[in-house]
């Protein structure tokens, strides 16, 4: 298998006066200020070569660039160099075996394996668009994603390429099914057989800050998801002083990031953010959230810095665990939903550590957030981050005063900063709706006081945001409508003490189901929506209404549903 490439998990031999080397501020402090922009820059050949050089002449430590372990014994600990030979291989399978080029999609539907860092920075040196989902996703989901980008590739495992290969001929662009298993299947390429052959040697494409990079597909109050796309400003965007100061990686940190792959949150925490700063990412396999796991696994290994969704360090405070004082732990950031004060006061007195709020969304990268050393201020998730300019704006782009509420709007005119989005590809109408004025409209609601601190308020919209997942309500409406019981269907946020939010579904039942057993239906429609969509959409809140509150013109009134679930009038 793939961790047999390498003899000894970790082969580097280097001189002992030279392992304690440090690169506090990472690559890129001496190169570029928060506002030049080189004419160049790739991710891998500017940040996983130069660390792979560093090795080589000794001026980075022992410490693995990427560290795996999956809880059953198994683990995996490559080293830049061994990073940069094995992505240079990967670049090779992409161009050779699947014909790809600079520009073509690829599907990327991987758990947490190896593969995806292997696979996401072959995309990189090769300037193949990644399009990272995460491996909930069913066929219909799939199936959307490959039409709608022509993508040209899929990598998937073997749990997936059934779902793939159910809708495949649907995709006339679709050339190479890429499978990362340990079994062959027909129809597909062996990745862990072809990595072995193929050559570790690759030129990387000389791509310019505006390259596209990659695309993450992201829930919208209408229709399916939309295609966000990145270039590669969203990893030079790391190596700008403002982000370094963010988590102040050091080579010697171990950084764990949670996130499922299938989100921006993983690109920017478990991928551009570490490896700028020449740090360690360390990865748990978890392939069922368990926040036993969580616990043991930081008191096992030596992580230094940990990134979650606040419903993971929720999840963690809800166990009875006596002593959550772990060891190497320095450092903990969350993002992605809202973070209680209480939760924020209750991680602090159980662990000793602050809880490090950053805000983002998949347009955006890493927009604000409360920098390792900084003034906190409970409830408020910190100040911008250049090169952006955070500003709460009305809904014409006007700034407002400080602590008025209003949506958060980053600027983008006359200049757009690095490591925003670039748009939503083929969608001009969704590019024309969020230009604000000046400013790209995020639709988040929020407050500034007058030092620039930002306090989430919530959407202004009916998206919900279920334990930092962002779901848009007419996917689970959809779904719900293809079950035979369900006339009509209105799909809104409602609290929920463990995950934030969840999705509660109002139902008007069609007149043969009327008479039905409404718990037994109630579980009927929840696996009926796991089944034909990512089950993390599912409605975890199921009630059946006579009919829905709609307006004069018949448009169901999602709002009033939802201010109900929170008592509001
Ligand atoms: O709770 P249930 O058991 O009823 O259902 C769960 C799963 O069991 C089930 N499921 C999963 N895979 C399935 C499946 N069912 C059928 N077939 C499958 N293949 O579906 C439900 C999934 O819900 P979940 O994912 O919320 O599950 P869980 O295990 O409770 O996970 C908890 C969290 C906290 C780990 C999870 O909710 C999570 O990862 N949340 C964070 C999301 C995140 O990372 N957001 C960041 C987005 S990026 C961003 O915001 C920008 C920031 C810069």
């Amino acid at each position: 298998v793939l961790w047999g490439i390498f003899k000894s998990n970790h082969s580097l031999n280097l001189a002992p006066q030279q392992l304690h080397h440090q690169h506090v501020s990472g690559v890129g402090a001496s190169r570029w200020n928060d506002q030049e922009k080189p004419e160049g820059f790739n991710f891998a050949s500017h940040v996983l070569d130069y660390w792979a050089q560093m090795e080589k002449e000794g001026k980075r430590g022992p410490e693995p660039a990427l560290w795996w372990v999956n809880g059953q014994g198994n683990e995996i600990k490559w080293s830049f160099r061994e990073m940069s030979d094995l992505t240079q291989r990967t670049a090779n399978i992409l161009m050779q075996n699947c014909g790809l080029q600079q520009g073509d999609h690829l599907a990327l539907v991987l758990p947490r394996v190896p593969e995806w860092w292997l696979v996401t920075m072959g995309c990189i040196r090769t300037g193949v668009i990644f399009m990272p989902g995460t491996s909930q996703l069913k066929a219909k989901d799939i199936h959307y994603r490959l039409q709608e980008s022509k993508a040209k590739a899929i990598v998937t495992t073997e749990t997936l390429a059934p779902e793939v290969d159910s809708i495949a001929s649907e995709c006339p662009a679709l050339k190479s099914k890429i499978l990362v298993s340990d079994q062959g299947r027909e129809g597909w390429l062996d990745f862990r057989s072809l990595i072995k052959s193929a050559s570790p040697e690759h030129t990387c494409v000389r791509s310019k800050v505006e390259d596209p990079m990659v695309i993450f597909f992201t829930s919208g109050t209408t229709g399916l998801p939309k295609m966000v796309k990145h270039n590669q400003g969203l990893a030079l965007r790391s190596y700008l002083p403002s982000c370094r100061k963010l988590f102040q990686l050091r080579t010697t940190d171990v950084l764990w990031c949670m996130s499922d792959p299938g989100w921006i949150l993983a690109t920017v925490g478990c991928l551009l953010e570490p490896w700028t700063a020449g740090s360690t990412v360390f990865i748990h396999h978890l392939p069922q959230f368990d926040p036993q796991v969580i616990i043991q696994t930081l008191f096992k290994y030596p992580v230094t810095q940990c990134l979650a969704a606040p419903a993971v360090y929720r999840m963690i405070l809800q166990q009875k665990e006596a002593n959550l004082k772990f060891p190497t732990l320095e450092h903990c950031s969350t993002g992605g939903e809202t973070l209680l004060p209480e939760e924020q006061e209750q991680w602090k007195s159980r662990t000793g550590l602050l809880l490090h709020e950053i805000y983002g969304q998949s347009e955006t990268g890493i927009a604000c957030g409360v920098s390792r050393g900084m003034k906190t201020k409970l409830g408020s998730m910190g100040k911008a981050i250049a090169p952006f300019e955070v500003q709460i704006i009305d809904d014409k782009g006007n700034v407002l005063p400080p602590d008025t509420e209003g949506y958060i709007g980053i600027r983008t005119k006359p200049v757009k900063p690095v490591g925003i989005f670039e748009g939503y590809e083929n969608n001009p109408e969704k590019n024309s709706e969020v230009q604000c004025g000046d400013f790209y409209n995020s639709g988040d609601l929020a407050k500034m006081d007058s030092e620039g601190y930002i306090w989430f308020k919530g959407r202004g919209d009916d998206i919900i945001n279920a334990s930092g997942y962002r779901i848009g309500p007419s996917e689970v409406e959809n779904a719900l409508a293809e079950h035979p019981a369900v006339a009509e269907s209105a799909v809104v946020s409602s609290p929920d003490p463990r995950r934030g939010e969840v999705v509660k579904a109002f139902v008007v039942l069609t007149p043969k189901f009327q008479s039905h057993d409404q718990e037994q239906l109630t579980k009927e429609l929840q696996q009926h929506v796991k089944l034909v969509t990512a089950p993390y959409k599912y409605p975890r809140k199921v009630e059946f209404v006579p009919e829905l509150p709609k307006t004069v013109t018949g448009k169901i009134r999602r709002s009033e549903l939802r201010r109900k679930e929170y008592g509001l009038k």
